[in-house]
């Protein structure tokens, strides 16, 4: 995908994720505040034609080389619209499991000592992330994984760490429903996560190489 980026589809409808986040949420959040930083991207690159064949990766792990005029916007709104487009794609109706014995699930266990354990964790992370920003569950090229959070719509590519899923905690993902109540949010995220999708992103750490982007 480069430039110009469009809004990806979510992958589903937008009242599936019902009763844990509601159909109206993810309207606005998909369609309002996804689509604003997808504008904003195009708009900040519309009179950079030497980025235009750059993929979103690309952009963010190089962040750092672009014109100084375009990196903050490049940084919010690229970063936005590479976060949005792995959280949606990690959720599902009702979610689904982990598969026991799973190269995943034996990660999970080896680090965490159980899901539960690794649920909590980012929980915390989530809870403790002052202001606006996201949670995640990272892996190294090693397969080994870590619990991270990062500010606003920061991500972890320049890192080069591949993420396995995360968790928007910006106001904008629950506040229509739970109001204040980011950890009732949170724990509401656990019902919908598709572990399966999970399981995907995992199988790819070891060919993870954004420098490559
Ligand atoms: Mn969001």
């Amino acid at each position: 995908m480069n430039y110009p980026f469009s809004l990806t589809p979510l992958p589903y409808a937008p009242e599936s994720l019902e009763p844990s986040i509601d159909k109206e949420t993810m309207n606005i959040h998909h369609g309002k505040h996804v689509q604003t930083y997808v504008d904003n991207l195009n708009n900040a690159l519309k009179d950079h034609a030497d980025y235009h064949s750059w993929s979103l990766e690309k952009l963010l792990y190089n962040l750092k080389s672009l014109p100084e005029a375009i990196q903050p916007a490049i940084r919010n709104n690229g970063g936005g619209v590479f976060n949005h487009d792995l959280f949606f794609s990690i959720l599902t109706k009702g979610g689904s499991a982990l598969k026991a014995g799973s190269p995943l699930s034996a990660a999970i266990e080896k680090k965490f000592g159980s899901l539960e354990n690794l649920q909590a964790e980012l929980k915390q992370a989530g809870l403790t992330q002052f202001g606006s920003g996201w949670a995640w569950l990272v892996s190294d090229k090693d397969g080994n994984l870590s619990v991270a959070k990062t500010p606003n719509q920061d991500t972890l590519i320049e890192q080069n760490l591949t993420p396995i899923i995360n968790l928007d905690v910006w106001e904008h993902a629950y506040y229509l429903l739970r109001q204040n109540r980011r950890p009732e949010y949170i724990d509401n995220f656990f019902n919908v996560v598709n572990w399966e999708a999970a399981e995907a992103n995992y199988a790819k750490h070891k060919e993870t190489d954004y420098s490559k982007a």
